[in-house]
């Protein structure tokens, strides 16, 4: 059981180049206005602020040098500095959440967390993000993290994941609905396991998780949650770049996140989150980043409600 009340540390990520369009680099700071501070004291937990890392602007870069893997050699500076800054709040007793940017962002929220001890990967997506520089059909590297951290395909310029930061057995894709035709035969191949909205709609939300943190956690002691927001129904969180119809209402993601809060209170094992792909450019009156405030305070509260 862990301790009562635990502090969290907000890291901010404004990475834009993992994805084509623009405006998720705004996402820490929509979030921030969102209030997730309050939201998250409220539910009992501390909370600090540790600003925003350093990325470089879209418009400073040299054209990419790959269509593969577009900008991955800039990606590879900035997660490499999450990662030693999610490293540094662990080693301090924090809970870090980073906050997105796109999808890439959370290489360096897992790489970082996984350097103490080993962690099993909660993927809440409608994606895979299971690409590869050689798969993937847009050369977006917010398409690729979990491959990367998972040790499946050649990433060169990240040398991090030269030996894989998480062991694919110890991974699960919660309410994936739309995978690349490679991407799908590489998951089927591979050890992640995968639950689709399929399984939630057949199975119900709160069965599926259960399953998912059993398989997270078989054999490590902590995990990593990794949230993006597309993984919800786009007409709860629309602000997003690649929404996809079919995703899950905001009882499930409460309910799912809910679950994951309760084993933790009993067993302590939530060890860092990623919260992504909030673009306040395409949302509506900060709704998505309202969203991602509340599902954290309901992923790391102290309280049942
Ligand atoms: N995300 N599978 C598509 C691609 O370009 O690789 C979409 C990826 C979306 C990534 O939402 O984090
Ligand atoms: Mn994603
Ligand atoms: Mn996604
Ligand atoms: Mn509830």
């Amino acid at each position: 059981n862990r301790s009562t009340t635990r502090t969290v540390r907000l890291l901010g990520a404004p990475l834009d180049l993992g994805a084509d369009r623009r405006g998720v680099d705004i996402g820490p700071r929509a979030i921030r206005y969102a209030d997730i501070a309050t939201e998250l004291e409220t539910a009992g937990v501390r909370c600090t602020d540790f600003g925003d890392l350093r990325v470089p602007r879209l418009e400073q870069c040299d054209a990419p040098a790959t269509a593969d893997a577009k900008y991955i050699d800039e990606i590879a500076g900035v997660t490499a500095e999450l990662a030693d800054e999610v490293a540094d709040t662990i080693a301090d007793g924090d809970v870090p959440i980073a906050l997105g940017g796109d999808h890439a962002t959370a290489m360096g929220t897992i790489s970082g967390a996984a350097r103490a001890a080993d962690i099993g990967v909660l993927w809440f997506d409608a994606h895979g993000d299971y690409n590869t520089p050689d798969t993937s059909p847009s050369g977006n590297v917010h398409g690729m993290p979990l491959a990367a951290v998972t040790g499946h395909g050649e990433f060169d310029a990240l040398d991090w994941t030269a030996t894989p930061t998480v062991d694919p057995s110890n991974t699960v894709i919660i309410g994936a609905r739309r995978l690349d035709d490679a991407e799908r035969l590489a998951l089927e191949d591979s050890e992640v396991t995968v639950f689709t909205m399929h399984d939630i709609d057949e199975r119900g939300i709160t069965a599926v998780v259960a399953d998912a943190l059993d398989i997270a956690t078989d054999g490590v002691d902590e995990i990593h949650v990794s949230l993006d927001l597309d993984w919800l129904d786009p007409t709860v969180a629309p602000g997003v770049g690649t929404p996809v119809r079919g995703g899950v209402d905001y009882r499930e993601a409460h309910a799912a996140l809910e679950c994951v809060a309760n084993r933790d209170r009993d067993a302590g094992l939530l060890r860092s989150v990623d919260i992504v792909e909030v673009n306040p450019i395409l949302d509506r009156d900060n709704r998505t980043a309202e969203v991602a405030a509340e599902l954290a305070a309901s992923l790391l509260g102290n309280r049942i409600a």
